[in-house]
């Protein structure tokens, strides 16, 4: 019997939370959370990772398609024929298009710099990520007034004194760390308000439940910002020293009373205010999450900035409790990691982002906006795209029209651990291992406590299925692109990495990763100067970049349309017990979910003669998709909207638990390829309307969580 004991990092979401694996004869009997961060804590996810391994519906070894794309008849080759069928197009397209016709994207995250970094070497700018219908609106709202993005602050949640969430539904959508301390905040008389059009896990936890009306955060915000000013319950000193541009804020925010919020939103005047006499008790130990979903309405970035807004009153940056600048090796004197680095080509982006369009962030652009270049051919064609762990088909909507625009490449390559919607439509499906079965590079997590983490295989490999390091490196090699990645093995690589700071490999062996400080890091919140990046070096309520680019910095409220006659708003979110669509398939969390149903509320319900448990059918607008799923009718959601959950309706016939379970809801929405928040960036997800009907279908026998 040979048992081992591993320290690693979680791979089953991008949370990538640290764990500890045991194993017996290469085989996995125990994960759980690293005892010295996460005390044990583990999500049902986590503990799903050896049915993920054990596995055979995810591939195994390289494909190549062998029938009309998406026709789903597929060769099994050797690498290195896959590598030669890849390196051969993508040899004859850079030197016919130009390297700029090769897009790259991925997830982003801790190892995202080594793929990015192989597409600049390979001549392309045109790296992007899947924010695009993520957390892109948080992020620009926040770099438009604080001069850094949405991961500018960290949330010291456990000694808050109040968490604001909108539409952060985090005992759904986890992440371990923050549910500890949002647990630990509660026990400690903290309070927790929540804000969103449904009830969820997390109102049923919260002190305080909001139920707005969809697309209406905006309002209840400004409503709340209106009544801080009136009664000059914000930090008056943090505003004089660090903010420009609050009397315009004054000015501006008088028409938006509580009362006129209440009506707008649905939350009552009197509730509104006093929320407000709560916050005057708690601060600065006060945090609005400025979360993520509220942020695919059209008018998100507006109510995510009047949320940065909320936080600036309330004078919680660097204060305990409050928002942290994240700190890291250098904070503590210790020189960081080397990462694999090339710099970006200097060429004209794909998407029009830098050039174009002047206020995103130029890192990851924006995967949509590469769609109309594909069409246009302007300013160059896009020939070649590889998605790294990233799934267009599923991240984006409209999968149907995806597939014309993708039709235009010659080459569709999809680098992934499962089949992905996406990649069952490219060419070549290059399989990486399981988290439990790779290593990948030495990372930075940096906060108030920084350390360097680090992923380490947990189990030797009985598959033909490699590493993502592994991949690009041979890749690179074949592109005549040796110095890439000049390591033959990983542990070369972390030895690289790691030889700047003075840390051995053996100082991961005690803990699982390198503190590299015992003591919490704090900046002296008097003497912030220097940390906002903003052009005047203050937080810009108003911003210079979006006058340039011809948007407002506050701007005015617009409601939200109703629902035509007959329709409503689709909303959607996820389940504890699944990541997006890829854990849809995996033997153990299929069998606590299987499928997914459509909420709606009692009297919405009534009307349509649907009752409980009911088969009904979700119609998209245009008529383009539809699906059957048994109805959940309750009265704790907007009787405008219906909710669903992201990830299934999946279409991949190897996926045999998965496939044709439930519906999709990124299918259901119609012309939202190209209906995007000009201010933002990020697709308007939430601005969808389906129509819903009694089924005549047969019901079959279906389980639910
Ligand atoms: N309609 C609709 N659209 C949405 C959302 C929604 O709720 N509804 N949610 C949005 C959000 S918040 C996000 S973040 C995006 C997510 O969109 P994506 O980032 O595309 O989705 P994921 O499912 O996280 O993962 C992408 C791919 O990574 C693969 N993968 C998983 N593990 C590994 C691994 O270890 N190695 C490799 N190489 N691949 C792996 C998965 O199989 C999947 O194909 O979707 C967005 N789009
Ligand atoms: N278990 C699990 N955890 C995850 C993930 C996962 O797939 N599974 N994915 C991770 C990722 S990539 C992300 S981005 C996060 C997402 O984390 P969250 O954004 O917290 O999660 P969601 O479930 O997408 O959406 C949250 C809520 O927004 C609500 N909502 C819809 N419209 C409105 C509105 O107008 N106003 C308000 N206030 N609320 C509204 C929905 O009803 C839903 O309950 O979760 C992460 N954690
Ligand atoms: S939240 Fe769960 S699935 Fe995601 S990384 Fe953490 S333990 Fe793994
Ligand atoms: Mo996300």
């Amino acid at each position: 019997m040979m048992k081992k004991s591993v320290y690693s990092i979680c791979g089953m979401c991008t949370v990538r939370c640290p764990i500890r694996v045991e194993t017996e004869n290469n085989k996995v009997t125990w994960i759980e959370g690293n005892q010295h961060l996460l005390g044990g804590a583990l999500c049902a996810k986590g503990s799903a990772g050896p049915a993920l391994v054990a596995d055979k519906e995810r591939p195994q070894q390289p494909l190549i398609r062998d029938g009309a794309r998406g026709s789903g008849r597929w060769k099994e080759v050797s690498w290195p024929t896959a590598y030669d069928y890849i390196t051969d197009k993508l040899k004859k397209i850079k030197s016919e298009y130009g390297p700029e016709s090769v897009v790259l994207s991925s997830r982003g995250g801790p190892w995202q710099s080594l793929y990015k970094a192989f597409i600049h070497r390979f001549g392309s700018p045109n790296y992007t990520n899947h924010d695009n219908t993520c957390g892109r609106n948080t992020h620009h709202s926040s770099l438009s007034i604080n001069g850094v993005g949405r991961k500018g602050f960290v949330y010291d949640i456990k000694n808050a004194k109040h968490l604001i969430l909108f539409g952060r539904n985090m005992f759904s959508s986890l992440r371990i760390a923050e549910n500890l301390q949002t647990l630990d905040m509660l026990d400690n008389g903290g309070k927790l308000t929540y804000v969103d059009v449904r009830q969820t896990m997390t109102g049923l936890k919260a002190t305080r439940f909001f139920q707005v009306r969809p697309g209406t955060d905006y309002a209840l915000a400004l409503g709340m910002i209106h009544e801080i000013i009136r009664r000059e319950a914000y930090d008056a000193e943090f505003i004089e020293r660090y903010v420009t541009g609050f009397d315009q804020l004054c000015y501006f925010v008088e028409q938006y009373t509580p009362a006129w919020a209440a009506k707008e939103c649905g939350v009552r005047e009197k509730a509104i205010k006093n929320f407000v006499d709560e916050l005057q008790e708690d601060m600065p130990k006060v945090i609005f999450h400025p979360g993520w979903n509220y942020s695919r309405y059209k008018d998100s970035f507006y109510a995510a900035r009047a949320l940065h807004i909320l936080n600036v009153l309330m004078g919680s940056i660097e204060q305990k409790g409050g928002l942290i600048i994240p700190k890291g090796p250098g904070d503590c004197g210790v020189p960081s990691i080397r990462n694999i680095d090339f710099p970006k080509p200097d060429i004209k982006r794909g998407d029009g982002v830098g050039w174009k369009y002047n206020h995103f962030d130029k890192g990851p652009g924006l995967a949509h906006l590469f769609f109309p270049t594909m069409e246009s051919e302007d300013p160059y064609p896009i020939k070649a795209w590889i998605a790294m762990r990233h799934d267009p088909f599923s991240c984006m909507p409209e999968p149907q029209k995806q597939e014309k625009y993708f039709d235009k490449c010659d080459l569709l390559v999809s680098i992934d651990a499962h089949y992905s919607e996406f990649g069952w439509y490219s060419d070549v499906i290059l399989p990486e291992s399981t988290y439990l079965e790779r290593d990948n590079g030495i990372c930075v997590q940096k906060g108030p406590k920084p350390r360097f983490g680090r992923r380490q295989k947990a189990i030797e490999l009985e598959n033909d299925t490699k590493p993502s390091w592994q991949i690009f490196k041979d890749l690179a090699d074949r592109l005549d692109m040796k110095d890439f990645f000049p390591f033959d093995t990983i542990e070369d690589f972390w030895k690289w990495q790691l030889e700047p700071t003075g840390f051995k490999l053996e100082d991961f062996d005690e803990k699982g990763f390198i503190p590299l400080t015992d003591k919490v890091i704090m900046y002296d919140p008097k003497n912030l100067d220097g940390q906002f990046k903003t052009p005047s070096g203050k937080i810009e309520i108003i911003s210079k970049k979006l006058d340039d680019a011809g948007l407002p910095s506050l701007k005015e409220y617009e409601s939200p349309i109703r629902p035509p006659k007959g329709m409503f708003r689709l909303v959607y979110g996820r389940t504890a017990v699944h990541t997006h669509g890829h854990t849809i398939n995996n033997p153990l969390l299929n069998e606590l979910m299987p499928e997914n149903s459509l909420w709606i509320n009692v009297k919405a319900a009534k009307k349509l003669g649907i009752a409980d448990g009911d088969l009904v059918d979700v119609v998209s607008e245009n008529e383009t998709y539809s699906g059957t799923v048994p109805a959940r009718v309750v009265e704790y959601i907007h009787p405008e909207a219906v909710y669903t959950l992201h990830g299934f309706g999946r279409e991949i016939p190897l996926q045999t638990r998965a496939c044709h379970a439930g519906i999709s809801d990124q299918k259901l929405m119609d012309n939202k390829l190209d209906d995007w928040d000009q201010a933002g960036g990020a697709i308007n997800l939430c601005e969808v309307f389906v129509v819903v009907r009694r089924s005549v279908r047969s019901a079959k026998r279906r389980v639910e969580l």
